[in-house]
């Protein structure tokens, strides 16, 4: 079984990835429960605290200006009306609470300073707490972990190559960037990608090539299969088929043993048994709720009777 603890090559993250699939599933359902008690899922809530109209140009996504998608914009939430929400998320089972904005970066001033008081009020609430704002400078990182911040949610989305042809407005290396603030800035980073932007498997192999290899590993690995927008160059994409999604999971568990693996968008067009796959080769997190951050999601009902059938149940301990 291989975890090494010293750094990982391309070539032997190469060798990973391709093992046969259920050796490959099987090695990462030891090495989860090695590390991890298997019934135990965490779930989290998102929550879309600033809505669309964003400058950036992200082929995938709902919210980039640059696409007519026909999503109703909103402006930054009420830190009131957010501290209700989490309180809500907090009720129905959830332990860690993410924010999203659909924003370039963070900006010095008063949207700002409202974020920092929803990151206090959720803090608050014993709740580990999650920022997605964009790119930000250490300085902000450092205001965000004062007002409480766990985790900052930061994608490298796929391999450096097959990145370019998906975003102009930003760079590989600018998400790096922002990676490096927010670990100097003692936060834990939330960083994982997209499977279905067309990329092939040398661009997955080094996504998670670029991401074990990070000066801090991530701690938290969302893996996100696209969920195709129409409007938006990415729109006519095939969904990405459940074996790639379960190989990326079990490849992302040897490779992150302690991490939180997260079995992110996408989940709503999963059958049961594509879930109950994701769970054996190591995916030990879901959001919840029948909205992702603006594409439907499975909703609490039929999560719940999931967990049932699975013999899962919501991770109670808050990891913060
Ligand atoms: N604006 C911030 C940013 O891009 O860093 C935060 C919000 S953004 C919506 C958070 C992440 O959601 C993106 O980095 C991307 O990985 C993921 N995402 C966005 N649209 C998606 C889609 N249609 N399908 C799957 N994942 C998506
Ligand atoms: C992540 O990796 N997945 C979540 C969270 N981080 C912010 C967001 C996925 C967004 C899916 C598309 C949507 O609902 O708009
Ligand atoms: Fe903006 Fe984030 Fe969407 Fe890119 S992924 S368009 S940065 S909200």
């Amino acid at each position: 079984m291989q975890t090494q603890p010293g750094p990982w090559t391309r070539p032997q993250v190469s060798q990973l990835y391709r093992t046969p699939l259920l050796e490959l599933i099987h090695r990462a359902a030891e090495v989860h429960r090695h590390h991890h008690d298997p019934r135990q899922v965490q779930v989290c809530t998102l929550l879309s605290i600033k809505t669309g109209g964003c400058p950036e140009d992200c082929g995938y996504c709902s919210q980039s200006a640059h696409h007519h998608t026909g999503l109703e914009r909103q402006p930054l939430l009420d830190p009131g009306a957010v501290a209700e929400a989490a309180l809500r998320a907090r009720e129905a089972g959830s332990t860690r609470f993410c924010m999203g904005a659909a924003w370039r970066q963070v900006r010095d001033g008063a949207e700002f300073d409202q974020v920092l008081e929803m990151v206090r009020q959720v803090a608050a609430l014993d709740l580990e707490v999650c920022c997605t704002l964009g790119m930000l400078d250490e300085d902000q990182a450092r205001r965000l972990r004062e007002a409480g911040l766990t985790a900052y949610n930061h994608n490298l989305d796929t391999g450096p190559e097959h990145y370019k042809k998906v975003v102009s407005t930003r760079t590989y290396e600018d998400r790096l960037q922002t990676l490096a603030h927010v670990s100097r800035a003692g936060i834990s980073v939330c960083c994982g990608g997209i499977l279905g932007l067309g990329e092939g498997e040398e661009d997955r192999i080094d996504l998670l090539h670029t991401l074990v290899s990070l000066p801090t590993p991530p701690e938290s690995v969302p893996i996100n299969a696209l969920v195709p927008i129409p409007g938006t160059p990415l729109g006519q994409q095939p969904r990405v088929s459940v074996w790639e999604l379960v190989r990326m999971i079990a490849a992302a568990r040897l490779l992150f043993p302690q991490a939180m693996v997260r079995l992110s968008a996408g989940r709503d067009q999963l059958s049961d048994e594509g879930q109950a796959l994701c769970f054996l080769a190591g995916a030990n997190s879901i959001f919840s709720g029948d909205k992702l951050l603006t594409t439907p999601h499975p909703g609490q009902a039929r999560d719940a009777a999931l967990f049932s059938l699975l013999g899962l149940e919501p991770k109670v301990s808050t990891g913060k």
